[in-house]
């Protein structure tokens, strides 16, 4: 059985919730067709431990795609990133107080990895059931991309991963309400989603050459 690992992280910047933690869990042990399942994983959204506890899980479990998920705030999309850069500049402190400034995340690591994972493709198939999806062509300079960076890093030395990427996901209904224009998205169609998203991926073997860019 092919093991697909799915992470979220815990809450940050004063949210009781996260909901990429909320949709990796109730994903935890599905079976995606009949040969691959999903485990899920929270991270701490922390720099440092939260790279060290994925290692430790991809040691662990050898996954043959890893999907990490976190929650972007304003965005009304299903967010594929694209690229994850080598640079920590923290805009608030982590959940442990660290605040790192443009600190290097790997020295000697190239300045940005791309996702391994059929973007494109994903992209194209939550369109295809009306969910709101688009190409990100950043990740920002805090904890995920800190941990997509880490990922793909690790990714290269690792046979077993096929495929990795990160996923930044809207707020819920329940956290935008304090934020009057905030978008958001239910839970059971992100959850919808990303059950989607990796049955793409799990069956595509290239990505599609579709136009996704963005002119800023
Ligand atoms: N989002 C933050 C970190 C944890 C999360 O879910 C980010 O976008 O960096």
């Amino acid at each position: 059985m092919k093991r697909i690992l799915l992470t979220g992280f815990d809450p940050f910047g004063g949210e009781k919730i996260n909901p990429s933690w909320e949709i990796a869990k109730s994903l935890d042990g599905m079976k995606i067709g009949k040969s691959a399942q999903i485990i899920s994983r929270q991270l701490p959204c922390e720099f440092g431990t939260s790279l060290h506890l994925l290692e430790a899980a991809l040691r662990e479990l050898q996954p043959s795609m890893v999907i990490c998920l976190g929650q972007a705030g304003g965005r009304a999309e299903m967010s594929l990133e694209r690229i994850a850069i080598n640079l920590d500049d923290a805009r608030i402190p982590d959940n442990a107080g660290a605040q790192p400034i443009d600190n290097t995340i790997i020295p000697d690591a190239p300045a940005a990895y791309f996702s391994t994972l059929p973007i494109k493709a994903m992209m194209q198939s939550l369109q295809k059931q009306g969910i709101p999806a688009a190409i990100s062509q950043t990740a920002g300079t805090y904890v995920c991309n800190h941990v997509f960076f880490g990922l793909m890093h690790v990714a290269t030395t690792h046979q077993c991963i096929e495929k990795a990427g990160f996923v930044h996901i809207p707020y819920l209904p329940s956290q935008a309400i304090k934020f009057p224009q905030a978008p958001s998205m239910s839970f059971d169609v992100m959850r919808a989603g990303v059950v989607c998203m990796i049955d793409t991926a799990l069956n595509r073997k290239e990505d599609v050459k579709l136009a996704a860019g963005a002119n800023h």
